[in-house]
């Protein structure tokens, strides 16, 4: 990226950046997710990673790996529990085929009452070559960041954050004169103010 480190992570053809303030406190004026990607950007997107979420909705999250590095990227989610509902690994190189088929068992399952006592966790180990289904009850509002915990891929963009729910409705108001910050990256030597250095 735009910092120097000559490798990116994707998360749905996204490269996550870190926005310069707090959400929380400061909004956000610039972010994107799958039905929203920038036009100028070809072969993958760096920007603030936000998904919506409706306050009380259930999020279901499939996270799949297609690389066969044997590295398990370790995601972990702030602001709840999720659970573990399946996971496991690919049985061919048909990445769509081995979804479709995942994703068709798990919903019959789901329907047939199939899983009993799925495991609540924080974190989980997304396998190489495979994939993992988890699920959160959206009723904590505010700004949740879900990243691969290997700092290095943080850097690099493996993280997303969930926006559950409506700041002003669901969130207590930011309090009068709360510090507020911005990127505080040095500007260029030329644009520096002379007496300032
Ligand atoms: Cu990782």
């Amino acid at each position: 990226p735009g910092d120097g480190v000559g490798l990116v992570s994707i998360i749905n053809n996204i490269s996550n950046v870190f926005p310069p303030s707090p959400p929380l406190s400061q909004g956000i004026s610039e972010f994107c997710n799958g039905d929203n990607l920038p036009r100028n950007c070809s072969t993958h997107y760096e920007c603030t990673h936000v998904l919506e979420v409706k306050r009380h909705s259930v999020v279901e999250v499939m996270l799949y790996d297609i690389s066969v590095l044997g590295l398990y990227h370790p995601f972990h989610l702030h602001g709840y529990d999720f659970y573990v509902f399946d996971m496991g690994n690919f049985t061919s190189n048909d990445t769509e085929g081995n979804v479709k088929s995942i994703l068709a068992n798990h919903e019959n399952k789901l329907r047939n009452g199939g899983y009993k006592n799925p495991p609540g966790k924080d974190t989980v180990l997304l396998p190489s070559g495979g994939y993992v289904i988890l699920r959160f009850k959206a009723d904590n509002p505010g700004w949740w960041l879900f990243h691969c915990h290997i700092v290095f891929h943080m850097i690099v963009g493996m993280d997303l954050i969930f926006h559950v729910g409506n700041d002003y409705v669901d969130l207590p108001p930011v309090p009068p004169f709360f510090p507020r910050c911005y990127n505080f990256k040095p500007k260029p030597f030329f644009n520096m103010d002379p007496f300032f250095i």
